[in-house]
């Protein structure tokens, strides 16, 4: 992919493959406009942000091809920032490909993929986190997902890290001064306000870098097991949160005899939902072989959902699993099950096991507290500041890895400066962690720099 080649025209289908009611070609380049009166003869592309019917000709041999709506945007105040072209024609496959063909025959060349959103950012439309944002938001499966997308989309993480990068390079530009000039020596309080300064970006780079814990949930998804002691409810349960009828449920215990994953959206995440075989003393190989696999679900669960019968007496196998799973450090939520019969269950002997905000009461069969469930479940992943816009979150591992660098060299830098190394030291630091902070936003730091520490000087010093 010849990304970096930005002088000629490139076109593509930008609608799915496959029949549809309309379909879009998108051209981008100084010879959009051209190509576009080249197939378009009869009408004319002079105003911009406009939508017109036009009458589109195959150039191949003067055959009418088809009606379509284009709307020509002018350079640039277009997604790319390039001249842009989109034609909306029927959504047959074979008038978007003699379409294309028409483009490419009339100087564009087939556009590679992202190549309109990489125009946009090199073009400076938009910061790399934002192109990024394109893509997360395109490939979102889940509401939640679509969400945060769309708020980084709005160059949320970019306006999180501007007034830190400032702050930073504030500090290179006081540091780069005492080294310049040997008269402004800085004396120790200078250092430890520096210092002060240096701690207090590395603290909201950490929390920055915290939020990838949720971050990383929302875009990956994450596994939840369902598991406990035979007929407890386990697969009614699994049932239930997927909302489709998919495991078989019996009344007869060790009715699920291996793992069963499926995929659902619980609070607008991607997750996992594992369902087992019931946990106990097994007679046949078969269950035996299923029960291992439980085990294996509780040790790969990111939250394991421990299900209890309440319309039962605590039996020894629901006792055994509490204390195995409380060694294997799986977060659990108490789930007790079966609220609608009449209830037996005693918790007094394990209620100082779990934490009352993991203890849910519910009905897999008539649904009642399964939002509740819900709720605890996200809650275990969601930070609350972070849905309520209070903090910005890090979803995408290239800017986890950039934050965390960036912090590196920062504390490098404060122990320098702690350690009584001379300024470059610190500034050879400090450079590289701006450096690591402009790649998350894909800006060019050197220019900046020098740009901000010139400015401070006085001419003819
Ligand atoms: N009344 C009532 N019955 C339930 C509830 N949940 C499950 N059951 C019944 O309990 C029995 C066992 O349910 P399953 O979902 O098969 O239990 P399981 O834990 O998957 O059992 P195994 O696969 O054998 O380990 C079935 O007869 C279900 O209809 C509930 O909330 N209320
Ligand atoms: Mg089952």
């Amino acid at each position: 992919m010849s990304l970096l080649f930005l002088d000629d025209t490139i076109a593509a289908i930008s609608t799915p493959i496959g029949r549809a009611g309309i379909g879009v070609v998108r051209i981008s380049g100084s010879l959009a406009k051209d190509i576009a009166t080249k197939l378009a003869p009869k009408n004319s592309f002079n105003s911009s942000h406009r939508a017109q019917l036009i009458q589109i000709y195959n150039p191949a041999d003067g055959e009418f091809l088809d009606e379509a709506v284009a709307i020509y945007f002018s350079a640039p105040k277009s997604y790319t920032g390039e001249d842009v072209v989109e034609i909306s024609c029927h959504g047959s496959p074979y008038i978007l490909s003699q379409l294309l063909k028409a483009c490419l025959k009339l100087g564009a060349r087939t556009a590679s993929p992202g190549e309109f959103t990489f125009r946009a950012f090199v073009n400076g439309r938009i910061d790399l986190t934002q192109a990024e944002a394109v893509r997360d938001l395109i490939d979102s499966q889940t509401e939640y997902q679509a969400k945060l997308a769309s708020r980084q989309l709005k160059g949320e993480l970019s306006r999180y890290l501007q007034p830190i990068k400032e702050e930073l390079l504030k500090i290179i530009v006081h540091l780069e001064s005492s080294v310049e000039f040997v008269e402004e020596v800085l004396d120790t309080d200078s250092i430890d306000a520096l210092e002060l300064q240096i701690s207090q970006l590395i603290q909201r780079l950490e929390r920055l870098a915290k939020s990838y814990n949720t971050g990383r949930i929302v875009r990956e998804g994450f596994k939840l097991a369902l598991i406990g002691r035979p007929n407890v409810g386990k697969s009614s349960l699994f049932n239930s949160l997927l909302q489709q009828d998919r495991a078989i449920v019996t009344d007869i215990p060790g009715t699920t005899r291996d793992s069963l994953i499926e995929t659902a959206s619980i609070g607008g995440i991607p997750v996992k939902l594992v369902d087992t075989a019931g946990i106990r003393e097994a007679g046949d190989i078969v269950e035996k072989l299923g029960i291992e696999r439980s085990y294996a679900a509780i040790a790969d669960a990111d939250l394991v959902l421990h299900i209890l019968d309440t319309s039962c007496t605590l039996t020894n196998d629901d006792l055994q699993l509490i204390s195995y799973c409380k060694q294997t450090y799986s977060p659990a939520i108490l789930v007790l099950n079966k609220i609608d019969l009449q209830q037996h269950i005693d918790l007094a002997s394990i209620s100082e096991e779990f934490d009352k905000d993991n203890i849910v009461k519910v009905s897999a069969k008539t649904f009642e507290g399964i939002d509740i469930l819900q709720d605890r479940i996200t809650a275990h992943f969601i930070d609350k500041r972070i849905e309520s816009h209070e903090d910005t979150l890090i979803l995408d591992a290239r800017h986890f890895d950039l934050v965390n660098n960036t912090i590196e060299q920062m504390q490098y830098a404060l122990t320098r400066l702690r350690e009584g190394y001379s300024e470059e030291v610190a500034l050879y630091h400090l450079h590289n962690a701006l450096k690591h902070l402009g790649e998350i936003t894909g800006e060019t730091t050197i220019e900046d720099i020098l740009g901000k520490i010139f400015a401070t000087f006085c001419i003819g010093k």
